[in-house]
């Protein structure tokens, strides 16, 4: 009996070493300094400048020539912040890879609970403001999952994305500050989108439910830019605000933009789930496609709409709900048996999420028992196959027993009124714009429509207008 009982131990040591040695294929290579040199001899294992150094350029080579699922952490010494400061793009992500800046001794993930900020101390910036037109930060096209953590992600130029996701699927983007200085307090926001998804077979999470995984994602061109692979997530992240969710730093186009592709997931009802998307041009703007679920968001204060379905087929044609009554909130939709999901807001967005119910299956009539605060009840409708409607026409509600807190409101200040084709107008809000200014039409086939709409009476100046970005690719 204990021969067998040490022969059995034997196999389990075995088994465990020969798992540990599968393990150790994938390499970890550490950045331990701000240079730009790219490795000396790719795929020997070692991340070297060749003068002894590991750059992230060397280490993203290194990782693209190194079979296995590398990880690129920061031991970089010093006291941080540490700047990086590519001369030029650096090189795409060839093969799975996490980097991760939260390795680099000095940072913490975040810890606020939801909705109330991110305390997350990030010491890593990669700063694009040494590149030229075009470039962008992190080029993800890898076949199989990468994830991009822990990082700063700012100033690259007019035409350039801080993260482009070009192939693959599955890749996570989370814990990052994308168009803001380290501290998440002021615009150095990137000249086009934030993250651009415009390859690959979709499934990319950007943010998530636990409070590690927020980006803030603030001051840029547009936010998360979905640019056509489906069944994306954006979950729990700060689109337009400082940090602390309180403070405008908006992203001067969309908050999150949808073109073409289907079953993305913008928000959610889950606890952790919602995003808060304040102080953009437009909140989300769902361009084509269908199945784009936008639900339990913290929307608001918006120059724009909260959620603009750009063409009327948009979202399977799926009309806003009408609220006919505030305090205990009812009203009527046009879909029959869909989840009517009810808001307060001081305008004509969501920035409360009060909870949801469905539409009567015969007369599309709706009743919400929940507490409400106004001053303002709006409400969205989203039907069995995940098509989610603008918001409604928003109704006062006399009845609501208090108002949520007072949010600063951005004070546009137009100096030359509504945007040109092809220009992007930068709202006051950051002290870094000047790469931003420089964004125009992206060249044929990515020209800049904008149809001028209603005044927004702020000053007497205000202007809305919506905007459509074409996409060639
Ligand atoms: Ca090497
Ligand atoms: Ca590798
Ligand atoms: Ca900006």
């Amino acid at each position: 009996m204990r021969q067998i009982i040490l022969i059995w131990v034997a196999v389990l040591m075995a088994l465990v070493t020969l798992s540990w040695a599968g393990h150790a294929e994938a390499a970890t290579l550490t950045v331990n300094s701000i240079g730009d040199g790219g490795d000396s001899i790719p795929g020997d294992g070692t991340c070297d400048d060749g003068a002894g150094s590991c750059t992230l350029r060397a280490a993203i080579e290194e990782a693209n020539a190194l079979v296995g699922s590398d990880t690129i952490a920061f031991g970089i010494p010093g006291v941080g912040p540490h700047t990086i400061l590519p001369g030029s793009a650096l090189p795409a992500i060839t093969e799975s890879v996490t980097i991760d800046g939260y390795t680099q001794p000095g940072s913490a993930v975040n810890t606020s609970p939801t909705g109330s900020g991110t305390n997350a101390v990030l010491q890593i910036v990669v700063d694009g403001s040494g590149t030229v037109f075009d470039t962008s930060g992190l080029l993800i096209s890898s076949a199989g999952p990468s994830r991009i953590r822990g990082l700063v992600i700012n100033r690259f130029p007019a035409g350039g994305d801080g993260i482009e996701i070009t192939a693959g699927s599955a890749h996570i983007i989370d814990g990052n500050f994308i168009g803001t200085n380290a501290a998440g307090t002021a615009d150095r926001g990137i000249g086009n989108d934030a993250i651009r998804i415009h390859g690959g077979t979709g499934g990319n999470t950007i943010g998530g439910t636990t409070p590690e995984a927020v980006n803030l994602i603030s001051g840029n061109g547009t936010g998360p830019f979905l640019d056509g692979p489906s069944n994306n997530v954006v979950q729990g992240n700060y689109i337009g605000t400082d940090a602390t969710g309180t403070l405008p730093l908006g992203n001067d186009s969309h908050g999150v933009g949808s073109y073409a592709g289907s079953g993305n997931i913008i928000g959610g009802t889950a606890p952790g789930a919602a995003n808060l998307i304040a102080f953009n041009f437009t909140g989300v703007s769902v361009q084509e496609g269908a199945q784009n679920s936008i639900r339990g968001n913290s929307i608001h204060s918006n120059t724009g709409k909260g959620i603009d379905l750009f063409t009327p087929s948009t979202n399977g044609g799926i009309t806003a709900p009408t609220v006919t009554a505030a305090g205990s909130a009812s009203g009527t939709s046009t879909c029959l048996s869909c989840t009517v999901d009810v808001y307060s807001d001081s305008g004509d967005e969501g920035e409360v999420y009060h909870g949801s119910t469905t539409t009567d299956g015969g007369t599309g009539n709706w009743s919400f028992s929940g507490v409400t605060t106004g001053p303002n009840i709006t409400a969205t409708v989203t039907d069995g196959s995940g098509n989610t409607s603008e918001f409604s026409v928003p109704l006062l509600c006399t009845a609501c027993t208090s108002t949520p807190t007072p949010t600063p409101t951005p004070t546009p200040t137009p100096t030359s009124g509504p945007p040109s084709v092809g220009g992007i107008v930068d709202l006051p809000l950051g002290s870094d714009d000047s790469l931003e200014s420089q964004q125009t039409a992206r060249g044929p086939g990515r020209g800049v429509s904008l149809a001028i709409a209603v005044a927004v009476g702020v000053i007497g100046l205000g202007w809305a207008a919506r905007q459509r970005t074409r996409r060639t690719n």
